[in-house]
């Protein structure tokens, strides 16, 4: 019958095993008008996915049916997407988020920016350099805290299935 050390052990290895927020990622995103007009349709469905650096963008779409620019805060929220910075015309765009910081995307086919096709992304720095994350971005800490919540849950199921 396994003991306290043993289990002790298989927490360590699981702790272990953890992936590393260090790793790109990579993160496809549908690029569509939303069925509805929806202003806020990516930021909801990407409300959960957090960007770290050097992650990519994965822009699904067809070349000719969209394609993406990037914007400055301003011109995403006036949707004024013909001061554009880069566009990209090639479908699928893979874009590099290689800084840190907010990037403002858009389509700049007529009409599909306010119809809701706009994608902001705040981008922090990985787990390996947290001094160089923007003061708005959720702290390192809460990430530690919940790298650490798990085993510690695993571990308290453990003993209640030893006594
Ligand atoms: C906008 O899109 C989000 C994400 O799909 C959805 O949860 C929300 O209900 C939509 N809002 C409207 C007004 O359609
Ligand atoms: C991109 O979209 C097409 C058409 O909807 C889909 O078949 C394909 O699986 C998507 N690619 C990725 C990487 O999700
Ligand atoms: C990020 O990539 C863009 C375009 O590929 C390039 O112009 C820019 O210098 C890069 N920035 C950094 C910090 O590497
Ligand atoms: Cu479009």
């Amino acid at each position: 019958m396994a003991n306290i050390a043993d289990i002790a052990i298989l927490v360590l290895l699981i702790v272990a095993s953890t992936p590393h927020t260090t790793e790109a990622t990579k993160h496809v995103v549908p690029w569509m008008i939303p069925a509805t007009q929806n202003s806020s349709f990516y930021s909801n469905l990407l409300a959960n996915t957090k960007f770290n650096l050097n992650d990519i963008l994965f822009f699904n779409y067809t070349t000719g049916t969209h394609n993406v620019v990037t914007l400055s805060k301003d011109d995403f929220k006036a949707c004024n997407v013909k001061k554009k910075m880069e566009t990209f015309d090639t479908g699928p765009t893979m874009f590099e988020l290689n800084r840190t910081g907010e990037y403002y995307f858009a389509c700049a086919f007529p009409f599909h920016c306010s119809l809701g096709q706009k994608l902001s992304v705040n981008v922090m720095a990985s787990s390996s350099s947290p001094e160089a994350a923007p003061a708005k971005a959720p702290s390192p800490a809460s990430r530690l805290s919940a790298a650490v919540t798990f085993p510690a849950l695993l571990m308290v199921i453990a003993i209640n299935i030893l006594f």
